[in-house]
């Protein structure tokens, strides 16, 4: 039944026909499917507990002492098994479709070792880096308790923070020597985090032209923003930050999603094979990478298979599209949201 419009009506749908004319993410409910049993929480990294940030902390810190179990050459701790799949397929898992779904299912492969193998219970947390585009450097993630700061000296290795003493392994050409965590911060190249960059994407309505976009910008934004190791498409998972900013990506993709539902629900495409990458050129990759994907050409379809390389069951893009469905069987809660308690 409709109500009698009053002004303020008028005024509220006024605001509402303008703000409409930008894509609002945040005014799309969080569930649009819940087919999970149990719904996980991703929350801000400030909105976590001071014992869930402790406790987050503990469980990387966890995962870098544990022992090996992959069997990989010259991996040491679980750590490094982590990194693996994001290494040997950096140039199938990046400048292509499966661009956004390998990350979506590699944020779950690090909280399934960090829930299973060393007892995490909080929520995830993910980097709101729209919340900190001004002043990346003030992000209580870079605190001394937490994650530690910038580099120093002529080697940017990280001096301070939890993980100072984080010892990566994999180095380019199959190189494998011991060596620390590097940061060169850019708040320049941070500001690609910027509300413009999300309304762009979040304004593109296929994924074939959007995948691109979130590729581009706000991705690059933590990762050149942060530097160091961050910034090498290959390695960048050796930083615990990592995991923080591609989930904060994630939660973009999904909201784009939702943008658009059902239409984006199931909306895959792009080139399995990065465009311009020759065969017989060094980038190209082998069969040994391209033969597991599964789509019968070069578009990546739903039926693309993630390997994970034994870290965690592998999956389909099908499975992973929905991330309320039972294989991320996850929610991002907004900091608006969490602070006037609406969730
Ligand atoms: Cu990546």
């Amino acid at each position: 039944m409709r109500s009698v419009i009053t002004s303020t009506a008028l005024l509220l749908a006024a605001c509402a026909s303008a703000a409409s004319a930008l894509p609002q993410p945040e005014l799309v409910r969080r569930d649009i499917e819940t087919n999970c049993t149990s719904i996980k929480q991703r929350v801000p990294w400030t909105f976590l507990t001071t014992e869930e940030k402790a406790a987050y902390i503990q469980a990387d810190l966890c995962l870098i002492k544990a022992p090996s179990t992959s069997g990989i050459p010259g991996a040491k701790t679980r750590w490094d098994d982590l990194q693996w799949p994001h290494i040997t397929q950096t140039v199938t898992v990046h400048n292509v479709g499966a661009f956004l779904p390998f990350h979506r299912i590699y944020m779950t492969a690090h909280e399934t070792l960090i829930r299973n193998e060393c007892g995490y219970t909080g929520r995830m947390p993910y980097w709101d880096e729209l919340a900190e585009v001004s002043n990346m450097a003030g992000s209580e993630l870079f605190e001394d308790q937490y994650f530690g700061g910038n580099g120093v000296g002529s080697s940017r290795c990280i001096a301070d923070g939890q993980f100072a003493n984080l010892t990566l392994r994999f180095l380019a050409n199959n190189r494998v020597s011991d060596h620390c965590v590097t940061r060169r911060f850019s708040q320049q190249a941070f500001q690609a985090a910027a509300q413009a960059n999300i309304n762009r994407c979040n304004a593109i309505k296929t994924y074939a032209n959007a995948w691109t976009c979130w590729s581009l910008t706000p991705h690059s934004a933590g990762h050149a923003g942060v530097g160091g190791v961050m910034n090498d498409p290959t390695f960048s998972p050796g930083d615990p930050i990592f995991y923080l900013h591609h989930s904060y990506l994630d939660k973009l993709w999904w909201e784009w999603q939702k943008l658009d539902y059902p239409a984006r629900l199931h909306d895959m495409a792009g080139p399995n094979i990065p465009t311009g990458t020759r065969p017989g050129s060094p980038n190209y990759p082998p069969a040994s990478l391209t033969d597991y994907f599964g789509d019968n050409g070069n578009v990546t379809t739903l039926n693309h298979n993630l390997w994970m390389t034994s870290v965690i069951p592998n999956v389909t893009i099908a499975d992973i599209m929905n991330l309320n469905g039972p294989t991320v069987c996850s929610e991002y809660l907004n900091a608006a949201d969490l602070e006037r308690g609406t969730v």
